[in-house]
């Protein structure tokens, strides 16, 4: 059911808010026309390589520079004894038991991953900083390494001293007793041991900086590879201690991010600190090894679940034990992944009166781990769902109508779980209604019989997935331990020739918002949608803002776009009574069209009014000139999207192989800006969530070094590898923002890895095979079907 695109000069204005034209930023994007980071060059630039450690635990006896400081077109070498600024990296997310540690920019007398910064060199040329920074000779000590979570927590060397036994947090929600009461009085149960592999995000573009420092006015200007500027903005004046006020982020065009670049890391710091140093513009641009080395990595857990059901096949109790990788040190917004995104999710699309959780957050010898599309969310729908499956197996029932016997029915909503959220709206039988009618699920059953007959393994597998976004309600974020409110800002400015301006807080990456958002405004004005313009990501055009991630761009963003938008209507609609010498309360707005009601000849748009607000002298009242208006929105919750995807699959037993069959895809994100766009989202959302679910997974020896550090390694599936993808939607508006919208960004990512392990599985079923932990490579897969000797 895939969506045509259409020319946006063929859409009446009425409509083009929910019409699915095509996204205008592309042609500067497929051409060659963007502009990334690495295109910037600016005179005099240095360029800045990092010397980062071979080990990935290690104390350092010594770093010695002086070879280095020798080479040819080498500018400066500095290290950890130069930093004369805090240079901590701060954490934006706090917790009652956290144990904060130091996160230096460069390493002071330890490495704690393979990858941990300890030196730059900043050169003439970027392969003399190569060059120089091969010439650092580090005397390290090695550490015993360590790299699984629940191994960090039982027994391994401490990485820091502020952190015994390697805890950062432990952290629990849902009523203990409650629950532990449940399941004494359950008649039956059905439990998971679970591995959610940890993940490297893969954005195409990899991080960088470019930096420039004007030593006359103090202005220091980093165009870098960001999905928040304003919060980097923050951060950064913090780590290199500048003036909030005299610091310039700016987001070029940014090659995708999937969360990666939401995060404060030691390069782009130390980029802005080496430019001020140096006082000549500095580039420093992640190699794709940098990349796998050092991106702030996603998932990481191993898991415990247990699910606990009546005799009727009622879910009674949920039971989630979680020890959770956050890497060597705690990045930006890492205890809220394994926390506040993940333990809140917990109930999925389920009425479950009983639950507990319990996260133990553990230092390891890998990068630091944080958000990745999804971050935290996918892990629990994961968890969820394979506990549903295995609940299913356990009372013989079919796992649709197992999950249709417990979702939260359509009248209960809004609905509280038992984990602390309230989901806004959501009708589940009609996502799995339509899953299953897409499946023909019937039939496919007949034939999956008919079918192992013959000795060929088919199974479905089902993903009922919930997602909490639209990040975030400021009070409750500030509840839950955010150090900064959520909300987000926008201004909305007519030009006196009547075309506009709508900038925007939010910084996209790859989303469409140069397109959506100027569907959004148009259709609040009146306007042609080609007579809006967009501007994201740059402090020092955008007032503020809180960036893109959390899928909260349109939920947030959208609709501080339509609270200024509304504002410059009601200013422009004074105007208009004013000229019309009429009432305000007798104005019609229509279309951009002021209308005396009665009189249809007495009429002016908006357009003539933006031009009346600049350049007459005629105003009403005291009113000032001009026509623009700013916002903060800041929602009353999150926004709950929700789906039915559906993988079928064979399996072949002899080898481990794997084919799908059909993908389907139902998702409900609320009302739909763009349709083309959303199932855009979808099926790269679905495709990485595949990835996880057959491929991908950072792999690590005993020694902590990374064995998945390239493409080569790292399989990251390719087109040929995703399935065509069959897609629909339902539409349950969100009642807490004006456009009725959900997020949809992390939607698939969140839905597919569930899918088809539990199609898999199902396949399987003959073998006795009930879990088979990600990536689903062959042999694991062969393994599991011949571990009970591979006979049905
Ligand atoms: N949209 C819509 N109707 C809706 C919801 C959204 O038309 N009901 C549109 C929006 O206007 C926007 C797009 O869909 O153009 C995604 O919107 P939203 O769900 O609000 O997500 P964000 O824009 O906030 O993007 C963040 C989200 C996240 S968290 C990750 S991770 C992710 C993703 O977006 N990373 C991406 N999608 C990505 N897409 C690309 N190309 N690159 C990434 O790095």
């Amino acid at each position: 059911m895939s969506v045509e695109s259409v020319d946006p000069d063929e859409v009446d204005a009425a409509d083009i808010l929910g019409s699915a034209i095509e996204r205008r930023e592309d042609p500067a994007l497929l051409t060659g026309d963007a502009e990334y980071t690495d295109d910037i060059q600016l005179p005099q630039m240095a360029h800045m390589v990092v010397k980062r450690s071979q080990h990935a635990h290690a104390a350092i006896n010594d770093v010695d520079t002086a070879a280095a400081e020798e080479m040819d077109e080498v500018v400066a070498v500095f290290t950890a004894e130069d930093i004369d600024v805090p240079g901590n990296l701060p954490v934006g997310w706090l917790l009652d038991t956290l144990e904060q540690v130091d996160h230096p920019i460069l390493a002071r007398d330890r490495v704690r991953y393979q990858g941990d910064a300890i030196a730059v060199v900043v050169a003439e040329e970027r392969y003399a900083a190569h060059d120089a920074v091969d010439a650092i000779d580090v005397d390290y000590e090695r550490r015993e390494a360590v790299t699984s979570p629940r191994a960090a927590l039982n027994g391994a060397a401490d990485l820091h001293d502020d952190a015994p036994g390697n805890t950062a947090f432990e952290w629990e929600i849902g009523d203990e007793t409650k629950t532990e009461q449940a399941f004494a009085d359950a008649s039956h149960t059905a439990s998971v041991d679970l591995e959610n592999q940890l993940l490297i995000p893969n954005a195409m573009e990899p991080r960088g900086a470019v930096a420039d420092y004007n030593p006359s006015t103090e202005e220091l200007e980093v165009a870098m590879t960001t999905q928040n500027p304003h919060l980097h903005r923050l951060l950064m004046s913090g780590v290199i201690d500048h003036p909030e006020h005299k610091l310039q982020i700016r987001a070029p065009d940014v090659g995708g991010g999937f969360g990666s670049k939401i995060h404060h890391y030691a390069d782009e710091a130390l980029a802005a600190w080496t430019a001020k140093q140096l006082e000549r513009p500095v580039k420093w641009i992640a190699t794709r090894s940098e990349t796998y080395l050092t991106d702030a990595q996603g998932r990481g857990h191993e898991t415990h679940g247990e699910i606990a059901m009546d005799d009727d096949g009622d879910i009674v109790g949920l039971k989630i034990e979680t020890d959770a990788n956050l890497g060597a040190y705690l990045s930006t917004f890492a205890p809220a992944v394994p926390t506040y995104l993940y333990g809140t999710l917990l109930s999925g699309q389920y009425d479950i009166p009983a639950i507990h959780c319990e996260v133990t957050g553990a230092f390891t010898n890998v990068p630091p781990v944080d958000a990745y599309r999804g971050a935290g969310r996918p892990e629990a729908s994961y968890v969820v769902e394979r506990l549903i499956d295995l609940a299913a197996s356990e009372m013989e029932m079919d796992p649709a109508e197992f999950r249709r016997q417990n979702f939260v029915p359509d009248d209960a909503f809004p609905y509280e779980t038992q984990v602390a959220v309230v989901y806004d709206s959501g009708d589940y039988e009609k996502t799995l209604d339509r899953a299953l009618e897409m499946l023909d699920y019937e039939d496919f059953r007949e034939r999956q019989a008919e079918a192992r007959e013959d000795g060929k393994y088919l199974g479905v597998g089902f993903s009922a997935y919930i997602e909490a976004c639209g990040l975030a309600p400021s009070e409750l974020a500030g509840q839950l331990g955010a150090q900064a409110g959520l909300w987000e800002s926008s201004l909305v400015r007519f030009h006196p020739s009547g075309t506009v301006t709508a900038f925007c807080g939010t910084s996209g990456h790859g989303q469409g918002h140069d397109t959506t958002y100027a569907q959004i405004v148009a259709n609040e004005l009146g306007i042609e949608y080609d007579d809006v313009d967009v501007v994201e990501g740059d402090t020092d055009e955008i007032p503020h803002g809180m960036g893109t991630y959390g899928s909260r761009s349109a939920a947030v963003g959208g609709s501080s776009l339509v609270k200024s938008a509304r504002k410059v209507v009601e200013k422009a609609k004074s105007i208009a009574a004013h000229q019309l010498e009429a009432d305000e309360d007798d104005l019609e707005f229509e279309a951009g069209e002021f209308r005396v009601a009665g009189a249809p000849d007495r009429s002016m748009h908006i357009q003539e009014i933006a031009q009346q607000a600049y350049l007459a002298h005629d105003m009403p009242g005291e009113m000032e000139p001009g026509l623009e208006a700013t916002s903060f929105y800041d929602p009353d919750n999150f926004v709950f999207p929700f789906g039915m995807h559906a993988a079928v699959v064979e399996v072949d037993p002899d080898t481990g192989e794997l084919e799908f069959e059909r993908y389907v895809a139902v998702d409900d994100v609320g009302n739909q800006i763009n349709p083309k766009i959303v199932e855009g989202q979808i099926h790269g959302g679905v495709a990485q969530g595949i990835g996880q679910a057959l491929y991908e997974g950072a792999e690590y020896d005993d020694n902590g070094q990374l064995l998945t550090g390239s493409m080569q390694d790292y399989a990251v599936p390719k087109a040929e590898h995703i399935p065509e993808m069959e897609t629909d939607s339902t539409v349950t508006p969100s009642p807490h923002n004006p456009l009725g919208v959900k997020g949809v960004g992390e939607a698939g990512t969140i839905a597919a890895p569930q899918a088809v392990v539990n199609a898999v599985v199902d396949a399987l079923e003959p073998f006795g095979v009930d879990h088979i932990d990600m990536p689903l490579k062959d042999e694991k897969i062969w393994r599991a079907v011949h571990e009970n000797g591979g006979e049905e």
